[in-house]
């Protein structure tokens, strides 16, 4: 385009409805009435809806103007490919973003109703399991505060993450039927349904020109159903796209069986279908393996990678070989990447491209992003499901690899050793895809997600690969948005601060480094305090409410709430609360301050070692309550059925962010960047993103303890956990007090699992290794916390030292270094 070229203002498609209080009260009044056929005097769920319904319509024009205006034609587009997306509630979210507050109390108003106990009846949309879910939910929100062209990807699940409930100490799962009740957000958009295939069998053939082609032949087809949700940005009328897909089957019946009357049997295929989006997998950090979960997978790939270039088409466009120039796809983890083999497919089998082609296509707009080194999540698939359910994508992926390993060995003749380890194709008794290899291959940028986790996977997991190609590694640092995880969480410190430095730090959150001069003075002090006790009021409510535990919103809140898993070492938490409750019972209480001590989270249904935690986590939490001899210097609490609603209470209301696993194994953590933005301190090992937050706000306002992940691994070999018991008396009364079954009278033998964990020499978690370090940072805590000014300069320090960590940062990393969107 010529510079001097007249720019024609863009006309916008539908013009904005207006949204004052009076015409948003009339709405809810007409949703109500008209839409729902509620009256007066209906539960209120229906309010919610008709609000919903209400504010849905604001965003309309915004949603189609960002689309055809600001994305048409031929402009570049990212789009996050994630088969989760775990995104909470929506109504307070969109209020904030139009401004809308007091417009949307005003409507309430009339029909006696406030907007938090309105906001309360939406279900909270649980896509996702945990940390890699709610980033792609984060980004979203930043991407479309930053006005990025970027659209997510996902599955419409039935049913998300289970709800859990605890009997008698133990989890119990609950089926999410979130959509019960319908999804007034949601946009069936079943115009741009697609057909995803399956099974069948490959053809080989020669085209007219004399060249090679497969077919895809004999398939089960299953219908790709869209559902749109708005992604609002910050008061920037922007709206983005989560595209979500339902699968469906076709409306071909089994003629046959259906002209023999078998009319029953023909419809059951329907039923099939509509598995692959019933339920999320309910596992975090590991795989489970299982058929249905590829399916998941190719579905997402297929459907999104088919519906992006219906996208690029309808824009204008023509010349596949310019498709890698307008679109980029961001794979979260290796969960989508079958993306890639998909999308050769599509360029060759049905595009006709030559193999060199298509590959300079396809591996010019694929991007990887690792969540975890962990390695029972890094992802194979066997050949054999490969060859049954996806039989045209295993040859691809037969192709990629022979051309692939032909670079290598060029570049290392005769090293079969390192062909081996590269190879996409693991040989063994059962010979697995490996899907990380893959993505890396197929990928022009791969990065982790913390800068400890991506120096690791450079030098560890990805060596070879980086020998290979350095430029294509790199890190990129997680975040949370601001927006929910502060200005929505937690409005009491959101006005003090906003009062302070006026109001853009909510969208530019390096901003707040402006409270730094504020940390000494001792009226904003006062303050900060106050604020951070209504939120401890208002989270002793909900412990009340939920567990039945009387916390006292003038002590210590120390809370780790995340997924139950043993890297976590929510072990080694119960170990110190058994400590303490130790020093009580022997009155050893020098340096001793009162806590609250709040542990959430959930199991996976299959991990037994992470169940049994919460039934111990609940025993020792029965014990120490009713013990007369704790007299309130100590209470312990499991939450139920952890979620992102809860982490808006529990984050804005917390003094001390447990962030304890060993090092080297959370890639990068998220929960201890909402912490520390809601001005809590934190206790940490040297992982993740917690060395991150350390240098940002330094170590006297950090609570550092633990093995480096370098000495982790040293350790291993000569790991002998019962010699720190016999070293350490007050590990060893821990250690006695929970073998001689003081939390388990009435359940004989069920922690001598646990004992055994982690009296283990293999203890892959090395929770011993660490019990006294963190004993005494917990001193240093105590200590601190005595000293209320030194405690609530280091809280204003850490919100002060927070803006790094907001996705805002991330989202333009990624994108000046990746997407390069306009
Ligand atoms: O990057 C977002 C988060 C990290 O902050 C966590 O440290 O991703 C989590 C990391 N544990 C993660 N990694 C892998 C998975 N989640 C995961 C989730 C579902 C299925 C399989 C793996």
């Amino acid at each position: 385009m010529s510079a001097n070229k007249p720019v024609t203002p863009p006309q916008l498609v539908l013009e904005p409805l207006p949204a004052g209080g009076e015409v948003l009260t009339q709405d809810v009044e007409r949703y109500q009435l008209y839409h729902l056929g509620r009256m007066q005097g209906c539960p209120p769920v229906y309010t919610y809806q008709a609000l919903a319904w209400t504010l849905r319509d604001r965003l309309m024009s915004d949603w189609m103007n960002t689309y055809f205006v600001r994305d048409q034609p031929g402009k570049r587009r990212g789009y996050y490919l994630s088969l989760e997306f775990l995104i909470g509630r929506a109504l307070s979210n969109h209020v904030l973003n139009l401004g809308l507050d007091a417009a949307a109390r005003e409507a309430l108003h009339s029909f006696g109703q406030s907007l938090e106990t309105v906001a309360e009846l939406e279900p909270d949309a649980g896509l996702g399991n945990g940390g890699l879910g709610r980033l792609a939910a984060c980004f979203m929100d930043s991407c479309a505060t930053l006005n990025l062209p970027v659209m997510g990807y996902g599955l419409h699940y039935q049913y998300g993450m289970f709800r859990q409930h605890i009997e008698n100490g133990y989890q119990i799962e609950d089926p999410d039927n979130w959509l019960r009740d319908g999804n007034p957000w949601e946009v069936e958009r079943s115009e741009f349904t697609c057909r995803v295939p399956f099974g069948g069998h490959t053809e080989h053939y020669y085209d007219k020109a004399g060249i090679p082609r497969a077919r895809w032949a004999d398939t089960s087809d299953v219908l790709a159903v869209p559902y749109d949700m708005p992604i609002s940005g910050y008061r920037n009328r922007a709206v983005n796209t989560l595209r979500l897909w339902k699968a469906a089957a076709t409306d071909e019946f089994d003629l046959d069986e259906f002209n023999a009357g078998s009319y029953s049997e023909a419809v059951q295929a329907k039923n099939h279908a509509e598995h692959i989006s019933m339920v999320l997998y309910p596992n975090d950090s590991s795989e489970n393996g299982k058929e249905l979960r590829l399916r998941q997978q190719y579905f997402l790939a297929s459907a999104s990678l088919q519906d992006a270039m219906r996208q690029w088409r309808a824009a204008g466009n023509s010349d596949l070989s310019k498709f890698a120039e307008h679109n980029v796809f961001q794979m979260n983890d290796t969960h989508p990447t079958i993306a890639v083999a998909e999308l050769m497919r599509l360029l060759l089998d049905r595009e006709g491209m030559l193999w060199d082609e298509a590959w300079a296509v396809t591996s010019r707009c694929m991007a990887y992003t690792n969540h975890t080194l962990l390695p029972e999540a890094l992802e194979r698939w066997p050949v054999t499901l490969f060859e049954r359910l996806l039989p045209r994508l295993l040859e691809i992926i037969y192709e990629i690899n022979a051309r692939f390993l032909r670079e290598v060995s060029l570049k290392w003749p005769g090293d079969s050793d390192r062909q081996r380890r590269m190879s996409l194709i693991e040989e063994g008794a059962v010979r697995q895809v490996r899907m990380a290899w893959l993505a890396i291959v197929g990928s022009f940028s791969v990065n982790g997600v913390a800068a400890l986790h991506s120096r690791l996977l450079q030098e560890g997991l990805f060596r070879d690969f980086v020998e290979l190609w350095p430029e294509k590694f790199n890190n990129k640092t997680n975040g949370v948005t601001p927006r929910r995880w502060v200005a929505h969480a937690n409005p009491g410190m959101t006005a003090l601060i906003t009062r302070q430095i006026g109001e853009d730090w909510i969208a530019d959150l390096s901003q707040l480094e402006k409270l730094k001069p504020l940390a000494g003075q001792p009226a904003f002090h006062a303050e900060w305090r106050a604020a951070k006790r209504a939120n401890k009021e208002r989270l002793t409510a909900l412990v009340k409410a939920e567990c039945g535990v009387t916390f006292d919103p003038e002590v210590l809140f120390d809370v780790q709430v995340k997924r139950i898993h043993e890297y976590k070492r929510q072990l080694l938490n119960v170990l110190h609360v058994i400590h303490l409750y130790n020093r009580i019972k022997h009155g050893r209480l020098e340096g001793w301050a009162d806590r609250c001590v709040l542990i959430g989270g959930k199991a996976a249904p299959g991990y037994v070692m992470a169940k049994r935690i919460i039934k111990l986590i609940n025993n020792v939490a029965d014990v120490v309550n009713s013990d007369p001899a704790v007299n309130g210097r100590l209470k312990v609490a499991f939450l139920p059925n952890y979620r992102v609603t809860s982490m808006e209470i529990i984050a804005p209301a917390t003094d001390l962010s447990e962030q304890i696993s060993t090092a080297g194994k959370e890639a990068s953590g998220t929960g201890n960047m909402k912490f520390m933005m809601n001005g809590a301190v934190t206790i940490g090992t040297y992982d993740g993103a917690n060395i991150e937050i350390l240098d940002a706000v330094g170590e006297d306002n950090f609570f550092l303890f633990g093995l480096k992940a370098e000495e982790v691994e040293a350790l291993r070999s000569r790991y002998q956990p019962l010699a720190y018991i016999e070293r350490d008396p007050e590990l060893r009364e821990v250690i006695d007090l929970l073998a001689s079954g003081h939390f388990n009278a009435c359940e004989p033998g069920i922690f001598d699992m646990i004992l055994a964990s982690v009296t283990s020499p293999h203890d892959p978690w090395m929770v011993l290794a660490d019990f006294r370090g963190y004993v005494e940072a917990q001193e240093k805590v105590a200590e601190a916390w005595q000293d209320r000014e030194r405690w609530t300069r280091m809280s204003i320090l850490n919100t002060a030292s927070s803006g790094f960590f907001s996705t805002d940062r991330t989202m333009l990393e990624y994108n000046d270094d990746i997407w390069k969107l306009k």
